[in-house]
C-alpha cells in the first residue's frame, strides 16, 4: 500500500511537542511535517539539541497524536565538528557563495561523516521495510548513502533548504566529488528553485560525467538513477493568515503603529546571519537618508534579528558590525523625539510578527543569497488587501523566482536599495494593490502543505529498489 507507507522524517533538529500538545499549534515547516507525519503515523528523528559529555547510545522517544519523535544527544566534540564546524562553517558559507568565510578543516569533515554515520546507526532499527524516508538539509547530505550501506532498500528522499552553488564555487570544497556521489543514492532530490537545481545538474554532468536528462531531472551514474527536481517551499497559509484574528497580532500591530505615529514603518525580520544582507541593508538606508535628508521624519526602520549560531566566529562579527552601523545611522540622524533605526535583538512569535508586518507599509527582505526566504511570503500574507504594503525583495533570494512583482533589488548596491525605498514610500495605492494581487496567489496556493504533498507524491512514486 504505497500511499499509506509510514513516513520517517529526519532533520538535524526535531520539533519535540511540548507537554501541552504544542505540535498542533506550531506553524511553518515543523507544522507541515507534523501534519504529514500525523497522516501517516510517522517518526521524526534527529538531534535533541543537547550536548553531553559522553554519548549513551540512547534514543529518547515520545509519541503524541500518533507522531513519534526520536532524538539522540551529541557529544561536545560532535557538536563542534559536525554542527558548528563542517555544517555551519564550511557548507553554509560555501552554499551561500561565501568562499571568503568557508573554512576547510579535515577534522570537522571527519566529524561530519562520523555524526552522519551515527545518525544512520541509530536510525536503522527504527525504519521498517515499507517506510518512506525523507531527509532534510545540508547537515545530513551523506545520510542516505550511509543508510544504503546498512542495507536499507526503502524509498529515501532528500530536500536541500539552502542554495546549491555554481560548479566553479562548489569545486573549492575538498572531496566535493565524494559528497555529491553520496547524493546519488537517494531516489529523489529536492531543491528550492530551478536555479539551484540547474547548478546541481551542471555539476553532475561536468564533474562526475553523469548522464543528465534536463526535462525529467534524471541523473544516471554507474547504472543507478536519481531524480532531481525543484520544489519551492511555501508558508503554512491557513495557519499564518488566521493569526491576523488573534489578540496577540492585533496588539503587536497597535503597538508598532502607535509608536511610529505619522511615520511609515519599514520592517526587516531575519535570523542574524551574514547571508541575510543586514549590514548592506543598513548601508542602503543610510544612503536613502543621505539623498533625502528631508525624509528622515517620514520613515522608521525596524529590524528584528535574533542572534543565531553564536558559537561560530563569523556570527559574532556580523552582530558587532550591525550594532556599529545601526548606531552610526542613529547617531547622525536622531532627534530628541526621533530614532530612525530600531534594531531589536530578539525573536517574536509568529502572531506578533504578523502584527508588525501588518503595521509596516514596507517589507525589506534583502538577503545576499537565500534558498527561498519565507519572511517575504509571510510579509505579503499579513497585508491588508485593501491597503497593502510594498515588498522590497532581493533578486538573489530563491523567492524572487516566484515573486517577480515585488520591487526587486540588488542588495549589494546602496543606490539600488535607496531608490527602491523611495519608490516604495511614494507608491500610489492602485499600484500597491495591483502588485499585491499579482503576488498573493502564489503565496496562498504554493504553500507548505502543497510542497509536502508534491515532494511525497514523487517520492512515493519513485521505484523501490
Ligand atoms: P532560514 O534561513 O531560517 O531558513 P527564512 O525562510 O527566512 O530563513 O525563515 C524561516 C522562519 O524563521 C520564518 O518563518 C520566519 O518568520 C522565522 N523568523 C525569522 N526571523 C525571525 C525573528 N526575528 N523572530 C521570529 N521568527 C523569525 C532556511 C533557508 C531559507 C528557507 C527556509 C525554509 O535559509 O532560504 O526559506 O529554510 O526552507
Amino acid at each position: 500500500m504505497r500511499e499509506t507507507s509510514r513516513l520517517v522524517v529526519v532533520s538535524n533538529r526535531v520539533a519535540v511537542p511540548k507537554a501541552r500538545g504544542a505540535a498542533g499549534a506550531q506553524g511553518g515547516l515543523a507544522g507541515a511535517l507534523n501534519a504529514a507525519l500525523k497522516k501517516r503515523s510517522g517518526v521524526w528523528f534527529g538531534w535533541s539539541g543537547q550536548e553531553v559529555e559522553q554519548q549513551t547510545g540512547e534514543i529518547s522517544t515520545q509519541t503524541t497524536d500518533g507522531v513519534t519523535t526520536a532524538t539522540i544527544d551529541l557529544s561536545k566534540r560532535d557538536v563542534d565538528e559536525y554542527y558548528n564546524g563542517y555544517a555551519n562553517s564550511t557548507l553554509w558559507p560555501l552554499f551561500h557563495y561565501r568562499l571568503d568565510l568557508a573554512e576547510y578543516e579535515r577534522e570537522t569533515g571527519k566529524g561530519y561523516e562520523r555524526v552522519n554515520e551515527r545518525f544512520a546507526q541509530m536510525l536503522e532499527p527504527l525504519v521498517e521495510p515499507e517506510d518512506v524516508v525523507w531527509i532534510h538539509d545540508y547537515h545530513l547530505i551523506p545520510l542516505g548513502e550511509r543508510l544504503r550501506a546498512r542495507g536499507l532498500k526503502n524509498r529515501i528522499g532528500f530536500f536541500l533548504h539552502i542554495p546549491w552553488p555554481p560548479t566553479r564555487l562548489f569545486v573549492s570544497l575538498p572531496f566535493h566529488e565524494r559528497l555529491v556521489r553520496t547524493m546519488l543514492h537517494y531516489d529523489l532530490l529536492g531543491f528550492q528553485t530551478k536555479e539551484w537545481l540547474e547548478s546541481f545538474l551542471h555539476y553532475c554532468r561536468t564533474e562526475l560525467g553523469a548522464e543528465v536528462d534536463d526535462d525529467s531531472g534524471a541523473v544516471t551514474l554507474e547504472g543507478r538513477t536519481t531524480v532531481a527536481r525543484a520544489y519551492p517551499i511555501g508558508i503554512d497559509w491557513d495557519h499564518f493568515s488566521a493569526l491576523g484574528e488573534t489578540g496577540e497580532a492585533r496588539q503587536a500591530q497597535q503597538r508598532l503603529m502607535s509608536s511610529t505615529r505619522h511615520r511609515t514603518a519599514m520592517i526587516g525580520v531575519d535570523r542574524l546571519d551574514y547571508s541575510k544582507g543586514l549590514p548592506e541593508r543598513l548601508d542602503g538606508i543610510s544612503r536613502f537618508f543621505d539623498r533625502h535628508p528631508d525624509r528622515v521624519r517620514d520613515l522608521v526602520f525596524v529590524q528584528v534579528a535574533p542572534p543565531s549560531r553564536e558559537d561560530v566566529e563569523s556570527y559574532k562579527e556580523i552582530r558587532a558590525l550591525l550594532e556599529r552601523k545601526a548606531g552610526q545611522i542613529n547617531g547622525a540622524r536622531s532627534e530628541v523625539d526621533l530614532v530612525p533605526v530600531r534594531y531589536v535583538n530578539r525573536g517574536y512569535s509568529h502572531a506578533q510578527l504578523f502584527g508588525f508586518f501588518r503595521a509596516s507599509k514596507i517589507g525589506l527582505v534583502t538577503p545576499l543569497r537565500d534558498g527561498m526566504n519565507l519572511v517575504a511570503k509571510e510579509y505579503l500574507a499579513a497585508q491588508d488587501p485593501k491597503d497593502p504594503g510594498v515588498l522590497i525583495l532581493s533578486r538573489f533570494a530563491g523567492a524572487a523566482a516566484q515573486l517577480g512583482d515585488a520591487v526587486l533589488v540588488n542588495p549589494h548596491s546602496p543606490d539600488d536599495l535607496s531608490h527602491a525605498i523611495r519608490i516604495a514610500l511614494d507608491m500610489p495605492l492602485a499600484e500597491r494593490r495591483e502588485r499585491y494581487e499579482k503576488l498573493i496567489g502564489t503565496v496562498r496556493d504554493d504553500n507548505v502543505q502543497s510542497w509536502t504533498e508534491d515532494f511525497l507524491r514523487d517520492l512515493d512514486a519513485a521505484g523501490a529498489r
